[in-house]
């Protein structure tokens, strides 16, 4: 069961697998280990293990497993299983289960795993013990394939297998020869292969939309989380003579986007300024708030998703058309034909853009000591072309979208579905490992305390450490909450959010044999950077602020540039 398993996805594409160490789990462990087209990792700790397989199948966008023994060590999976579920990850979990005999009976490492992730896989198999029976190939490769064609689905997620063994887990050499053929098709042929079309509107409809497209006087398009191919949206956005608000986990904040709405857009008067009167909004819900409200304030709000989901937090939304968006952008730039667009709102945004980074340039090179929107600025300006940047909640995401400027040649991954601070260095040594070019991780201290048993991962033996920078902004606790009403609690305040740590970041580098630099002026940091890539390995660049200042120059940006469209 285990070895067809395995075969069998291996011959749909799956290239990769994380291991969390059992014995349950032997048959499949050992069909993993052993087979040539998978790579492997084992990882001590369920959860570490669960969000570097996420990491993987971010970065690849193919489903990747990940499994495990029987009991807790199941329920360790579940964060990464939902924030693969909101964020449309692909994943394979394997979880191996005693047999129905042992089960609701006291044995040992037993506990209820049917459905134990509840509607947050696109599908759930009972497996069953492995039986000798001329139908089982058949009934093993064609599970694995629907698993396949589960997580792949419309929209891609987790899905879950839940597969139990008898003993003995091992091979046992007494054993007599497995009576029926084991093969798969020939020529490495999956057993059932899924052929989907992609989701589009007819030419009628995108006649219709394209029509009402050119008759808005003051449209937007807004890119939220992705990842999306970039380059229709753009098109789509020159046609349309439309600005294209992106945010960094689009995939479309390259050159020709406008990248700081979000201070823009708190000014009241440039906000009436640039009032749409359409908006066409693609990816997930919106973090910055200032943007959420220009999208929201539009009479007519087109959402494009390939999944038809309602990604309308807000529920302001009036149209969702199920396409892919790319596709449908292009349909619609060939719908709007040639000529000069009708509207000039993208002079005036790249215009404002200009300003507001100057103002915010200015402001952040004023400074010789570190800050937190500099560091979010640079760290994305300093990853080589070809690289990955894995950004942590909640800070560091909201200051890569204010502060990243756009450019060309940057892969950006973050745990965006659910947002959670945890799995965050197991889910940047992930993308690391699927070698998308080097990989650096922008972090708070206590998204990297709160999975520091993901860095068991990264000088795992056998296979030594895995290339990955992280740059962590330590705050000694969660800067957030000093943007948040609690702030004016000081009596509760840092014992129930600020909450400091207190940790030396030197010491944590030591333990787990990563290499530390800490960074004491800002211009240091690129070079910290560069630094880490070409010295290899896991590295931490420990980057020290305060979070009271923090909140004053954050709102020292947004006034100066209020200011300027006063
Ligand atoms: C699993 C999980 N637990 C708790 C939270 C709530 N939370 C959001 S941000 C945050 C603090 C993050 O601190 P840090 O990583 O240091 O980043 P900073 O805000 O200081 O930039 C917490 C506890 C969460 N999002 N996810
Ligand atoms: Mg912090």
């Amino acid at each position: 069961l285990g070895r067809v398993l395995v075969d069998e996805l291996a011959r749909h594409g799956m290239r990769h697998a994380v291991v969390a160490p059992g014995s349950r789990s032997a048959p499949l462990a050992l069909a993993l280990a052993e087979h040539p087209a998978i790579e492997l990792r084992v990882t001590l700790d369920e959860r570490s293990a669960s969000f570097l397989a996420l990491g993987i199948a971010k970065a690849t966008r193919l489903p990747t497993a990940v499994l495990c023994t029987s009991g807790t060590a199941a329920a360790n999976f579940h964060p990464a299983v939902l924030e693969a579920h909101h964020s449309r990850t692909p994943l394979i979990v394997f979880t191996a289960d005693r047999p129905p005999e042992l089960r609701d009976t006291g044995a040992s490492q037993t506990i209820d795993q049917l459905k134990l992730y509840g509607d947050s896989v696109r599908w759930f198999a009972e497996v069953g013990v492995p039986e000798e029976l001329a139908s089982s190939n058949g009934y093993w490769r064609s599970l694995a394939s629907r698993a396949w064609a589960a997580a792949q689905g419309s929209p891609p997620g987790p899905v879950h297998l839940n597969v139990a063994f008898r003993d003995p887990l091992v091979p046992d050499m007494t054993d007599v020869p497995y009576a029926f053929g084991l093969e798969g098709r020939p020529d490495g042929r999956p057993w059932t292969e899924l052929r989907r079309g992609s989701p589009g509107l007819d030419e009628r409809q995108v006649e219709e939309l394209a029509t009402e497209l050119s008759r808005a006087s003051a449209g937007a398009i807004v890119a939220g989380a992705g990842p999306f191919d970039a380059a229709p949206i753009h098109r789509l956005a020159r046609r349309l003579g439309w600005p294209l608000l992106a945010d960094p986990f689009s995939g479309a904040r390259t050159p020709g986007s406008i990248s700081t709405y979000d201070a823009l857009l708190r000014s009241e008067a440039f906000g009436k300024l640039v009032a749409p009167d359409v908006v066409i909004r693609v990816g997930a819900g919106l973090l910055s708030k200032s943007l959420a409200k220009f999208v929201e304030q539009s009479p007519r709000q087109i959402l494009i998703d390939r999944d038809a989901a309602f990604l309308d937090p807000r529920r302001s939304t009036d149209l969702i058309v199920a396409a892919e968006p790319a596709g449908l952008c292009d349909a619609l730039s060939a719908a709007a034909g040639e000529g000069d667009p009708a509207s000039d709102l993208h002079e005036s945004w790249i215009e404002a853009e200009r300003k507001a980074r100057t103002i915010i340039d200015g402001l952040l090179g004023d400074r010789a000591e570190p800050s937190e929107p500099r560091t979010a600025r640079d760290v994305a300006a300093a990853v080589p072309d070809g690289g990955s940047l894995v950004v942590a909640s909640s800070m560091p995401l909201r200051d890569v979208e204010s502060f990243m400027a756009p450019r060309d040649g940057l892969r950006l991954v973050a745990n965006r579905g659910a947002n959670g601070i945890d799995g965050f260095v197991s889910t940047a040594l992930g993308v690391a490992l699927s070698e998308g070019g080097p990989t650096v991780a922008l972090s708070g201290d206590l998204s990297i305390l709160h999975d520091q048993n993901g860095f068991l991962t990264s000088h795992g033996r056998p296979h030594g450490p895995i290339d990955a920078s992280f740059v962590v902004i330590n705050n000694d606790g969660g800067g957030i909450f000093s943007f948040l009403p609690q702030a004016r609690l000081p009596e509760h305040f840092e014992e129930l959010f600020g909450t400091p740590q207190g940790i030396d970041f030197s010491l944590l580098a030591r333990l787990h044999g990563c290499g530390y630099t800490a960074v004491e002026k800002a211009d240091e940091l690129p070079g910290a950077v560069a630094g880490s890539i070409d010295r290899g390995g896991t590295n931490l660049i420990e980057v020290r602020t305060e979070r009271a200042p923090n909140v004053d120059l954050h709102e020292e940006i947004w006034a100066a540039v209020a200011d300027a469209f006063r």
